[in-house]
Protein backbone atom coordinates (compact mmCIF):
# COMPACT_ATOMS: atom_id res chain seq x y z
CA UNK A 1 0.00 0.00 0.00
CA UNK A 2 1.56 3.55 -0.92
CA UNK A 3 2.00 5.24 2.03
CA UNK A 4 1.63 8.99 2.56
CA UNK A 5 2.59 11.27 4.74
CA UNK A 6 3.81 10.27 8.67
CA UNK A 7 2.79 6.92 7.56
CA UNK A 8 -0.66 7.26 6.61
CA UNK A 9 -2.10 5.40 3.88
CA UNK A 10 -2.58 8.51 0.83
CA UNK A 11 -6.55 7.85 0.85
CA UNK A 12 -6.37 7.92 4.64
CA UNK A 13 -4.45 11.77 3.97
CA UNK A 14 -6.72 12.91 1.84
CA UNK A 15 -9.76 11.98 4.10
CA UNK A 16 -8.27 13.78 7.08
CA UNK A 17 -7.38 16.70 4.93
CA UNK A 18 -11.22 17.24 4.09
CA UNK A 19 -12.03 16.32 8.12
CA UNK A 20 -9.59 19.33 9.06
CA UNK A 21 -11.39 21.57 6.41
CA UNK A 22 -14.62 20.93 7.77
CA UNK A 23 -13.17 21.42 11.16
CA UNK A 24 -11.92 24.82 10.17
CA UNK A 25 -15.06 25.60 8.40
CA UNK A 26 -16.56 24.47 11.52
CA UNK A 27 -14.69 26.41 14.05
CA UNK A 28 -14.57 29.53 11.94
CA UNK A 29 -18.78 29.52 12.14
CA UNK A 30 -18.34 28.78 15.68
CA UNK A 31 -15.65 31.45 16.34
CA UNK A 32 -17.96 34.31 14.49
CA UNK A 33 -20.67 32.82 16.31
CA UNK A 34 -18.96 33.27 19.68
CA UNK A 35 -17.89 36.25 18.91
CA UNK A 36 -21.15 37.91 18.14
CA UNK A 37 -21.89 37.03 21.46
CA UNK A 38 -18.54 38.03 23.13
CA UNK A 39 -18.98 41.39 21.44
CA UNK A 40 -15.24 41.02 20.42
CA UNK A 41 -12.52 39.48 18.35
CA UNK A 42 -9.30 38.55 19.93
CA UNK A 43 -8.31 42.37 21.34
CA UNK A 44 -5.82 43.01 18.59
CA UNK A 45 -8.51 44.87 16.32
CA UNK A 46 -9.60 47.88 18.36
CA UNK A 47 -13.62 48.30 17.62
CA UNK A 48 -15.44 51.63 17.70
CA UNK A 49 -18.34 52.33 20.82
CA UNK A 50 -21.69 51.29 19.82
CA UNK A 51 -24.27 53.85 19.13
CA UNK A 52 -27.40 54.42 20.79
CA UNK A 53 -28.23 53.33 24.34
CA UNK A 54 -26.08 50.86 26.47
CA UNK A 55 -27.23 47.05 26.38
CA UNK A 56 -27.99 45.99 30.02
CA UNK A 57 -25.27 43.05 29.43
CA UNK A 58 -22.63 46.27 30.43
CA UNK A 59 -23.27 45.75 34.02
CA UNK A 60 -19.95 44.83 35.79
CA UNK A 61 -20.17 42.15 38.33
CA UNK A 62 -22.82 41.33 36.10
CA UNK A 63 -25.77 40.44 38.26
CA UNK A 64 -27.51 37.76 39.37
CA UNK A 65 -30.25 38.50 36.75
CA UNK A 66 -31.01 41.02 33.73
CA UNK A 67 -33.94 40.59 31.64
CA UNK A 68 -34.24 43.31 28.78
CA UNK A 69 -37.44 45.21 28.33
CA UNK A 70 -38.75 46.44 25.18
CA UNK A 71 -39.32 49.58 23.96
CA UNK A 72 -36.66 52.70 23.59
CA UNK A 73 -35.96 53.10 27.34
CA UNK A 74 -34.94 56.02 29.57
CA UNK A 75 -33.97 59.35 28.19
CA UNK A 76 -32.66 61.94 30.92
CA UNK A 77 -33.77 65.52 30.20
CA UNK A 78 -34.22 68.48 31.79
CA UNK A 79 -37.70 67.49 33.44
CA UNK A 80 -36.00 64.63 35.34
CA UNK A 81 -36.25 64.58 38.70
CA UNK A 82 -34.80 62.32 41.34
CA UNK A 83 -36.94 60.80 43.67
CA UNK A 84 -35.61 59.83 46.98
CA UNK A 85 -38.69 58.41 48.55
CA UNK A 86 -38.14 56.25 51.80
CA UNK A 87 -41.08 54.44 51.99
CA UNK A 88 -43.83 55.23 54.94
CA UNK A 89 -41.82 51.97 56.88
CA UNK A 90 -38.04 54.30 57.19
CA UNK A 91 -37.49 55.82 60.20
CA UNK A 92 -35.86 59.01 59.84
CA UNK A 93 -32.39 57.71 59.89
CA UNK A 94 -33.18 56.00 56.69
CA UNK A 95 -34.77 58.48 55.19
CA UNK A 96 -31.82 60.79 55.47
CA UNK A 97 -29.72 58.21 54.21
CA UNK A 98 -31.74 57.41 51.20
CA UNK A 99 -31.92 61.33 50.54
CA UNK A 100 -27.84 61.34 50.33
CA UNK A 101 -27.71 58.76 48.36
CA UNK A 102 -29.84 60.34 45.76
CA UNK A 103 -27.55 63.78 46.33
CA UNK A 104 -24.26 61.36 45.58
CA UNK A 105 -26.23 60.09 42.51
CA UNK A 106 -27.71 63.92 41.12
CA UNK A 107 -24.10 64.75 42.16
CA UNK A 108 -22.15 62.27 39.57
CA UNK A 109 -24.67 62.90 37.20
CA UNK A 110 -25.39 66.49 36.80
CA UNK A 111 -21.72 67.24 36.17
CA UNK A 112 -21.39 65.03 32.72
CA UNK A 113 -24.87 66.29 31.39
CA UNK A 114 -25.06 69.79 32.79
CA UNK A 115 -29.18 68.49 33.95
CA UNK A 116 -30.54 69.89 36.88
CA UNK A 117 -31.51 67.08 37.96
CA UNK A 118 -33.32 68.39 41.59
CA UNK A 119 -33.65 65.58 44.45
CA UNK A 120 -36.98 65.31 45.57
CA UNK A 121 -39.87 63.50 47.83
CA UNK A 122 -42.89 62.82 46.16
CA UNK A 123 -42.85 59.00 45.36
CA UNK A 124 -44.46 59.60 41.65
CA UNK A 125 -43.08 60.96 38.84
CA UNK A 126 -41.13 61.14 35.98
CA UNK A 127 -37.78 60.36 36.57
CA UNK A 128 -35.44 58.56 38.73
CA UNK A 129 -36.91 56.93 41.94
CA UNK A 130 -34.76 55.48 44.45
CA UNK A 131 -37.10 53.55 47.34
CA UNK A 132 -36.39 51.46 50.54
CA UNK A 133 -39.32 48.52 50.13
CA UNK A 134 -38.82 45.61 53.01
CA UNK A 135 -41.40 43.06 50.88
CA UNK A 136 -38.92 42.25 48.78
CA UNK A 137 -37.65 38.67 48.81
CA UNK A 138 -35.72 38.64 52.15
CA UNK A 139 -33.02 37.06 49.71
CA UNK A 140 -32.39 40.38 48.59
CA UNK A 141 -30.52 41.04 51.75
CA UNK A 142 -28.85 44.55 52.76
CA UNK A 143 -26.86 45.40 49.68
CA UNK A 144 -29.12 43.73 47.12
CA UNK A 145 -31.71 45.26 45.01
CA UNK A 146 -33.98 45.89 42.01
CA UNK A 147 -33.76 47.76 39.28
CA UNK A 148 -36.24 48.65 36.73
CA UNK A 149 -35.77 50.38 33.23
CA UNK A 150 -38.38 52.11 30.56
CA UNK A 151 -39.76 54.76 29.19
CA UNK A 152 -41.60 55.95 32.16
CA UNK A 153 -38.09 55.96 34.27
CA UNK A 154 -36.07 54.54 36.52
CA UNK A 155 -36.90 52.42 39.62
CA UNK A 156 -34.61 51.11 42.46
CA UNK A 157 -35.81 49.14 45.54
CA UNK A 158 -33.90 47.48 48.21
CA UNK A 159 -34.44 46.65 51.45
CA UNK A 160 -31.58 49.09 52.66
CA UNK A 161 -29.99 52.12 51.75
CA UNK A 162 -26.84 49.97 51.10
CA UNK A 163 -28.93 48.05 48.20
CA UNK A 164 -30.05 51.34 47.01
CA UNK A 165 -26.28 52.91 46.90
CA UNK A 166 -25.09 49.44 44.76
CA UNK A 167 -28.48 49.53 42.30
CA UNK A 168 -27.23 53.43 41.59
CA UNK A 169 -23.88 52.53 40.71
CA UNK A 170 -25.63 49.69 38.18
CA UNK A 171 -27.50 52.73 37.07
CA UNK A 172 -24.11 54.71 36.08
CA UNK A 173 -23.10 51.45 34.26
CA UNK A 174 -26.25 51.43 31.92
CA UNK A 175 -25.80 55.26 30.88
CA UNK A 176 -23.13 55.56 28.23
CA UNK A 177 -19.27 55.81 29.56
CA UNK A 178 -18.80 59.75 29.00
CA UNK A 179 -21.53 59.81 32.20
CA UNK A 180 -18.08 59.10 34.13
CA UNK A 181 -16.50 62.29 32.97
CA UNK A 182 -16.09 64.97 35.80
CA UNK A 183 -16.55 67.89 33.47
CA UNK A 184 -19.93 68.64 31.27
CA UNK A 185 -19.59 66.81 27.85
CA UNK A 186 -19.97 68.79 25.07
CA UNK A 187 -21.83 67.64 22.31
CA UNK A 188 -22.85 65.24 24.82
CA UNK A 189 -24.62 61.94 24.02
CA UNK A 190 -28.49 60.44 24.24
CA UNK A 191 -28.28 60.48 28.29
CA UNK A 192 -30.32 57.02 27.63
CA UNK A 193 -30.81 53.90 29.47
CA UNK A 194 -31.44 50.57 27.96
CA UNK A 195 -35.05 49.37 29.31
CA UNK A 196 -34.02 46.53 31.53
CA UNK A 197 -34.66 44.46 34.85
CA UNK A 198 -32.12 43.37 36.87
CA UNK A 199 -32.32 41.44 40.31
CA UNK A 200 -28.95 41.45 42.19
CA UNK A 201 -26.98 40.76 45.14
CA UNK A 202 -23.84 39.70 46.12
CA UNK A 203 -22.29 35.92 46.14
CA UNK A 204 -20.25 37.07 49.06
CA UNK A 205 -20.74 39.15 51.97
CA UNK A 206 -16.88 40.49 51.96
CA UNK A 207 -15.42 42.28 48.84
CA UNK A 208 -12.74 43.97 49.80
CA UNK A 209 -9.15 45.78 48.69
CA UNK A 210 -6.19 46.32 50.58
CA UNK A 211 -4.07 49.59 50.00
CA UNK A 212 -0.66 49.55 51.84
CA UNK A 213 -0.05 53.14 52.86
CA UNK A 214 3.12 52.11 54.73
CA UNK A 215 5.92 51.11 51.98
CA UNK A 216 4.41 54.83 50.13
CA UNK A 217 2.28 57.06 51.84
CA UNK A 218 -0.90 58.44 49.92
CA UNK A 219 -2.67 61.77 51.14
CA UNK A 220 -6.33 61.40 52.53
CA UNK A 221 -7.48 62.91 48.83
CA UNK A 222 -5.68 59.56 46.91
CA UNK A 223 -7.04 57.58 49.26
CA UNK A 224 -10.58 59.12 48.43
CA UNK A 225 -10.04 58.81 44.81
CA UNK A 226 -9.26 55.09 45.24
CA UNK A 227 -12.21 54.66 47.34
CA UNK A 228 -14.19 55.84 44.51
CA UNK A 229 -13.07 53.54 41.62
CA UNK A 230 -13.71 50.55 44.82
CA UNK A 231 -17.39 51.79 45.02
CA UNK A 232 -18.05 51.86 41.65
CA UNK A 233 -17.57 48.19 41.36
CA UNK A 234 -19.76 47.22 44.55
CA UNK A 235 -16.60 46.48 47.07
CA UNK A 236 -17.52 47.14 50.41
CA UNK A 237 -14.57 46.72 52.16
CA UNK A 238 -11.17 49.01 52.08
CA UNK A 239 -8.04 47.09 53.97
CA UNK A 240 -5.66 50.08 54.82
CA UNK A 241 -2.51 48.39 55.55
CA UNK A 242 -1.12 51.20 57.92
CA UNK A 243 2.33 50.17 59.22
CA UNK A 244 5.63 48.16 58.14
CA UNK A 245 8.78 48.13 58.44
CA UNK A 246 9.24 51.68 56.17
CA UNK A 247 6.73 53.64 58.48
CA UNK A 248 3.82 54.03 60.80
CA UNK A 249 1.38 56.22 59.10
CA UNK A 250 -1.59 56.62 62.12
CA UNK A 251 -1.14 58.80 64.84
CA UNK A 252 -1.82 57.03 68.38
CA UNK A 253 -1.42 59.95 71.01
CA UNK A 254 0.04 57.81 73.70
CA UNK A 255 2.99 56.63 71.69
CA UNK A 256 3.76 59.99 69.73
CA UNK A 257 7.28 58.69 68.72
CA UNK A 258 5.23 56.61 65.97
CA UNK A 259 4.60 59.05 63.74
CA UNK A 260 6.96 61.40 65.08
CA UNK A 261 9.95 59.20 64.18
CA UNK A 262 8.20 56.42 62.65
CA UNK A 263 6.45 58.07 60.20
CA UNK A 264 8.93 60.16 58.54
CA UNK A 265 10.14 58.15 55.64
CA UNK A 266 9.24 55.24 52.92
CA UNK A 267 10.56 52.89 50.14
CA UNK A 268 13.25 54.81 48.62
CA UNK A 269 13.95 58.04 51.05
CA UNK A 270 11.00 60.09 49.97
CA UNK A 271 9.39 61.78 52.70
CA UNK A 272 6.24 59.56 53.82
CA UNK A 273 3.84 61.21 55.61
CA UNK A 274 0.78 59.90 58.31
CA UNK A 275 -2.83 60.21 59.18
CA UNK A 276 -4.08 62.03 62.17
CA UNK A 277 -7.09 60.93 63.61
CA UNK A 278 -9.21 63.39 61.83
CA UNK A 279 -7.87 62.62 58.59
CA UNK A 280 -8.32 59.17 58.75
CA UNK A 281 -12.06 59.67 60.05
CA UNK A 282 -12.42 61.57 56.70
CA UNK A 283 -11.18 58.79 55.08
CA UNK A 284 -13.74 56.50 56.82
CA UNK A 285 -16.59 58.60 56.31
CA UNK A 286 -15.73 58.88 52.62
CA UNK A 287 -16.06 55.20 52.63
CA UNK A 288 -19.02 54.56 54.74
CA UNK A 289 -20.88 57.12 52.56
CA UNK A 290 -20.12 54.82 49.69
CA UNK A 291 -20.76 51.83 51.63
CA UNK A 292 -17.09 50.43 52.17
CA UNK A 293 -16.25 49.40 55.70
CA UNK A 294 -12.71 50.89 56.03
CA UNK A 295 -10.66 47.27 57.95
CA UNK A 296 -7.34 49.22 59.66
CA UNK A 297 -4.55 47.24 60.05
CA UNK A 298 -1.43 47.79 61.83
CA UNK A 299 1.25 44.95 61.19
CA UNK A 300 2.48 43.09 64.35
CA UNK A 301 4.42 41.47 65.58
CA UNK A 302 6.62 41.21 62.49
CA UNK A 303 6.75 44.17 59.81
CA UNK A 304 7.62 46.29 62.89
CA UNK A 305 10.80 48.61 62.29
CA UNK A 306 9.10 52.06 62.13
CA UNK A 307 7.74 51.16 65.52
CA UNK A 308 11.09 49.74 66.63
CA UNK A 309 12.84 52.85 65.15
CA UNK A 310 10.17 54.97 67.83
CA UNK A 311 10.46 52.66 70.80
CA UNK A 312 13.88 51.00 70.44
CA UNK A 313 12.77 49.45 73.82
CA UNK A 314 10.52 46.61 72.46
CA UNK A 315 12.99 45.03 70.55
CA UNK A 316 14.43 42.45 72.22
CA UNK A 317 16.08 40.16 69.47
CA UNK A 318 18.24 43.03 68.17
CA UNK A 319 15.86 42.94 64.72
CA UNK A 320 15.73 46.17 63.87
CA UNK A 321 17.35 47.93 60.69
CA UNK A 322 19.03 51.30 61.23
CA UNK A 323 15.95 54.65 60.85
CA UNK A 324 15.12 55.17 58.30
CA UNK A 325 14.59 51.48 56.51
CA UNK A 326 13.84 52.41 52.83
CA UNK A 327 14.79 49.19 51.56
CA UNK A 328 11.93 46.41 50.28
CA UNK A 329 13.38 43.39 52.67
CA UNK A 330 10.60 41.60 54.03
CA UNK A 331 10.56 39.54 57.42
CA UNK A 332 13.45 40.62 58.94
CA UNK A 333 11.93 42.39 61.64
CA UNK A 334 9.93 42.05 65.18
CA UNK A 335 8.79 43.54 68.61
CA UNK A 336 9.64 41.68 71.57
CA UNK A 337 6.75 38.97 71.83
CA UNK A 338 7.04 38.65 75.44
CA UNK A 339 6.67 40.63 78.44
CA UNK A 340 4.32 43.35 79.77
CA UNK A 341 6.07 46.41 78.11
CA UNK A 342 5.07 45.05 74.35
CA UNK A 343 1.49 44.63 75.18
CA UNK A 344 1.11 48.02 76.62
CA UNK A 345 2.12 49.24 73.53
CA UNK A 346 -0.47 46.94 71.28
CA UNK A 347 -2.79 48.17 73.77
CA UNK A 348 -2.26 51.52 73.48
CA UNK A 349 -2.56 50.88 69.77
CA UNK A 350 -5.40 48.58 69.39
CA UNK A 351 -7.41 50.96 71.84
CA UNK A 352 -6.76 54.42 69.52
CA UNK A 353 -7.41 51.98 66.00
CA UNK A 354 -11.21 50.65 67.99
CA UNK A 355 -11.65 54.11 69.23
CA UNK A 356 -11.49 56.19 65.58
CA UNK A 357 -13.22 52.66 63.48
CA UNK A 358 -16.68 52.50 63.69
CA UNK A 359 -16.24 49.03 61.52
CA UNK A 360 -16.23 45.88 63.14
CA UNK A 361 -12.62 44.72 61.92
CA UNK A 362 -9.31 45.46 63.22
CA UNK A 363 -6.48 43.34 61.36
CA UNK A 364 -3.41 43.04 63.20
CA UNK A 365 -0.96 41.31 60.90
CA UNK A 366 1.08 38.41 61.76
CA UNK A 367 2.47 37.68 58.43
CA UNK A 368 6.36 36.58 57.87
CA UNK A 369 7.54 37.01 61.14
CA UNK A 370 10.63 34.86 60.73
CA UNK A 371 12.42 35.26 64.30
CA UNK A 372 9.90 34.23 67.33
CA UNK A 373 9.29 30.56 68.48
CA UNK A 374 5.85 29.28 66.97
CA UNK A 375 4.70 28.54 70.70
CA UNK A 376 5.73 32.35 71.22
CA UNK A 377 4.31 33.50 68.32
CA UNK A 378 0.89 32.24 68.90
CA UNK A 379 0.42 33.14 72.32
CA UNK A 380 1.16 36.60 71.28
CA UNK A 381 -1.39 36.32 68.31
CA UNK A 382 -3.66 35.17 71.12
CA UNK A 383 -2.83 37.89 73.54
CA UNK A 384 -3.34 40.99 71.02
CA UNK A 385 -6.29 39.05 69.51
CA UNK A 386 -7.69 39.14 73.09
CA UNK A 387 -7.06 43.01 73.33
CA UNK A 388 -8.93 43.57 69.82
CA UNK A 389 -11.95 41.48 71.04
CA UNK A 390 -11.86 43.62 74.95
CA UNK A 391 -11.90 46.53 72.55
CA UNK A 392 -15.23 45.44 70.77
CA UNK A 393 -13.74 44.64 67.82
CA UNK A 394 -13.39 41.02 65.38
CA UNK A 395 -9.87 40.33 65.06
CA UNK A 396 -8.68 39.58 61.03
CA UNK A 397 -5.43 38.00 60.86
CA UNK A 398 -2.90 37.42 57.59
CA UNK A 399 -3.01 33.03 57.17
CA UNK A 400 -0.18 32.44 59.77
CA UNK A 401 -2.36 34.03 62.76
CA UNK A 402 -4.57 30.67 62.31
CA UNK A 403 -2.57 29.22 65.29
CA UNK A 404 -3.52 32.42 67.64
CA UNK A 405 -6.69 31.78 67.48
CA UNK A 406 -8.48 34.39 65.24
CA UNK A 407 -11.74 33.56 63.85
CA UNK A 408 -11.28 35.95 60.85
CA UNK A 409 -8.47 34.56 58.17
CA UNK A 410 -6.76 36.14 55.67
CA UNK A 411 -5.42 33.85 53.07
CA UNK A 412 -2.78 35.03 51.17
CA UNK A 413 0.56 32.55 51.33
CA UNK A 414 -0.67 29.16 49.31
CA UNK A 415 3.41 28.32 49.24
CA UNK A 416 4.04 24.51 50.19
CA UNK A 417 2.36 23.33 53.25
CA UNK A 418 1.37 26.86 54.59
CA UNK A 419 -2.38 26.20 54.55
CA UNK A 420 -2.03 23.76 56.70
CA UNK A 421 -2.80 25.19 59.68
CA UNK A 422 -5.95 27.45 57.82
CA UNK A 423 -7.17 24.23 56.69
CA UNK A 424 -7.10 23.30 60.36
CA UNK A 425 -8.66 26.59 61.91
CA UNK A 426 -11.51 26.34 59.12
CA UNK A 427 -12.54 22.77 60.29
CA UNK A 428 -12.81 24.37 63.74
CA UNK A 429 -15.05 27.67 62.53
CA UNK A 430 -12.61 30.01 61.19
CA UNK A 431 -14.48 31.96 58.70
CA UNK A 432 -11.51 32.89 55.62
CA UNK A 433 -11.35 36.25 53.14
CA UNK A 434 -9.42 34.63 49.62
CA UNK A 435 -6.23 36.73 48.67
CA UNK A 436 -4.49 34.15 46.51
CA UNK A 437 -0.60 35.81 45.46
CA UNK A 438 -0.85 34.13 42.59
CA UNK A 439 -4.59 35.75 41.68
CA UNK A 440 -5.30 38.29 43.46
CA UNK A 441 -2.16 40.21 44.66
CA UNK A 442 -2.31 43.10 42.08
CA UNK A 443 0.88 44.34 42.90
CA UNK A 444 2.28 41.16 40.90
CA UNK A 445 3.40 42.24 37.23
CA UNK A 446 1.19 41.66 34.17
CA UNK A 447 3.61 39.92 32.63
CA UNK A 448 7.64 39.40 33.14
CA UNK A 449 8.70 42.71 31.61
CA UNK A 450 5.99 45.03 32.95
CA UNK A 451 7.88 47.94 34.61
CA UNK A 452 6.31 48.24 37.84
CA UNK A 453 5.55 45.37 40.34
CA UNK A 454 6.88 42.26 41.54
CA UNK A 455 7.12 38.39 40.40
CA UNK A 456 7.98 36.93 43.54
CA UNK A 457 4.20 35.03 43.40
CA UNK A 458 4.02 35.11 39.50
CA UNK A 459 2.59 37.24 36.72
CA UNK A 460 -0.76 38.00 37.13
CA UNK A 461 -2.52 38.90 33.90
CA UNK A 462 -6.31 39.55 33.51
CA UNK A 463 -7.30 36.24 32.84
CA UNK A 464 -4.89 35.10 35.83
CA UNK A 465 -6.64 37.48 37.77
CA UNK A 466 -10.22 36.13 36.81
CA UNK A 467 -10.12 32.35 36.06
CA UNK A 468 -10.46 31.10 39.42
CA UNK A 469 -12.99 30.10 41.74
CA UNK A 470 -12.58 31.66 45.98
CA UNK A 471 -14.59 28.53 46.97
CA UNK A 472 -13.17 25.50 45.54
CA UNK A 473 -9.29 27.02 45.17
CA UNK A 474 -8.59 25.79 48.77
CA UNK A 475 -10.08 22.44 49.78
CA UNK A 476 -11.53 24.20 53.35
CA UNK A 477 -14.71 23.22 55.14
CA UNK A 478 -17.76 24.48 53.15
CA UNK A 479 -19.12 27.77 53.92
CA UNK A 480 -15.79 29.14 55.69
CA UNK A 481 -15.08 31.81 53.02
CA UNK A 482 -16.67 34.97 53.25
CA UNK A 483 -14.88 36.79 50.63
CA UNK A 484 -12.12 37.61 48.51
CA UNK A 485 -10.06 40.45 48.85
CA UNK A 486 -6.94 42.02 46.68
CA UNK A 487 -3.85 43.78 48.25
CA UNK A 488 -2.06 45.90 46.36
CA UNK A 489 0.79 45.98 47.86
CA UNK A 490 2.81 49.79 47.40
CA UNK A 491 7.05 48.88 47.17
CA UNK A 492 7.43 49.59 43.52
CA UNK A 493 4.00 51.88 43.40
CA UNK A 494 4.48 55.64 44.68
CA UNK A 495 1.63 57.49 42.24
CA UNK A 496 -2.13 57.69 42.23
CA UNK A 497 -1.40 57.11 38.56
CA UNK A 498 0.44 53.67 39.20
CA UNK A 499 -2.01 52.52 41.52
CA UNK A 500 -4.60 52.56 38.76
CA UNK A 501 -2.43 50.79 36.55
CA UNK A 502 -2.10 47.92 38.76
CA UNK A 503 -5.82 48.59 39.44
CA UNK A 504 -7.56 48.90 36.18
CA UNK A 505 -8.64 46.23 34.55
CA UNK A 506 -7.72 43.70 37.64
CA UNK A 507 -10.26 45.30 40.02
CA UNK A 508 -13.17 44.13 38.18
CA UNK A 509 -12.13 40.69 37.79
CA UNK A 510 -11.60 40.55 41.40
CA UNK A 511 -15.50 42.08 42.25
CA UNK A 512 -17.13 40.11 39.80
CA UNK A 513 -15.72 37.05 41.71
CA UNK A 514 -16.71 38.41 44.74
CA UNK A 515 -20.47 39.69 43.79
CA UNK A 516 -21.76 37.48 40.88
CA UNK A 517 -23.24 34.33 41.25
CA UNK A 518 -20.73 31.04 40.12
CA UNK A 519 -22.98 30.51 37.52
CA UNK A 520 -22.35 34.29 35.81
CA UNK A 521 -18.43 33.34 35.64
CA UNK A 522 -17.28 33.12 31.70
CA UNK A 523 -14.08 35.14 30.77
CA UNK A 524 -15.01 35.31 27.17
CA UNK A 525 -18.35 37.18 28.18
CA UNK A 526 -16.40 39.63 31.61
CA UNK A 527 -13.65 40.64 28.85
CA UNK A 528 -16.40 41.63 26.71
CA UNK A 529 -17.90 43.62 29.07
CA UNK A 530 -14.49 44.63 30.51
CA UNK A 531 -14.02 46.56 27.02
CA UNK A 532 -16.16 49.11 27.35
CA UNK A 533 -15.04 49.83 30.79
CA UNK A 534 -12.14 51.50 29.20
CA UNK A 535 -14.11 54.33 27.60
CA UNK A 536 -15.70 54.57 31.19
CA UNK A 537 -12.11 55.26 32.77
CA UNK A 538 -10.33 57.46 29.96
CA UNK A 539 -13.96 59.67 30.30
CA UNK A 540 -13.02 59.76 34.70
CA UNK A 541 -9.25 60.24 33.34
CA UNK A 542 -8.16 57.03 35.40
CA UNK A 543 -5.19 55.52 33.73
CA UNK A 544 -5.79 51.67 32.80
CA UNK A 545 -3.59 49.31 31.05
CA UNK A 546 -5.04 47.98 27.99
CA UNK A 547 -4.08 44.71 28.26
CA UNK A 548 -3.93 42.30 25.02
CA UNK A 549 -6.14 39.95 26.35
CA UNK A 550 -9.43 42.28 26.69
CA UNK A 551 -10.68 43.79 23.33
CA UNK A 552 -10.98 47.48 23.76
CA UNK A 553 -12.59 49.47 21.70
CA UNK A 554 -10.28 52.43 19.50
CA UNK A 555 -9.80 55.00 21.49
C1 LIG B 1 4.12 39.66 51.03
S1 LIG B 1 1.25 39.34 51.73
C2 LIG B 1 3.80 40.46 52.12
C3 LIG B 1 4.05 41.90 52.05
C4 LIG B 1 4.71 42.31 50.77
C5 LIG B 1 4.09 41.56 49.62
C6 LIG B 1 4.60 41.97 48.28
C7 LIG B 1 1.83 39.60 53.10
C8 LIG B 1 0.96 39.33 54.20
N1 LIG B 1 3.11 40.01 53.21
O1 LIG B 1 4.81 42.32 53.15
O2 LIG B 1 4.55 43.68 50.59
O3 LIG B 1 4.32 40.18 49.80
O4 LIG B 1 3.91 41.32 47.27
Amino acid sequence: MPRGIAGLSVRTHVLLTVLCLLCVLALTAAGLGLRSVLGSGDGSAARPVPAGPRTADRIVPVPLSVTPGTGPGYRLTDRTVIRAAPGSEAVERQAGEVRAIAERLAETLRRPTGLPLPVVEPASGDGIALALDPALPGATGTEGYRLTADAAGVRITARSPEGLFRGTQTLRQLLPPRIESPARVADGPDWTLAPVTVEDRPRYRYRGVMLDVARHFFTPAEVKGFIDRLALYKLNHLHLHLTDDQGWRIEVPARPALTAVGATSEVGGTPGGYYTAADYQEIVRYAQERYLTVVPETDLPGHSNAALAAYPELDCTGSARPWPYTGTEVGFSTLCPTGDAVFSFTRDVVTELARLTPGPYLHIGGDEVKRVAPAEYAEFVRRVGEQVRAAGKTPVGWNQAAPGGIGLLQFWDGRAGRDTELREAAERGAEVIMSPSGRSYLDMKYEATYPLGLVWAGTVDVRTAYDWDPDTLLPLRDGSVVGVEAPLWTETLDTPGELDLMLLPRLPALAELGWSPRAGHDWGRFRARLAEEGARWEAAGYAYERRHEVPWPAR
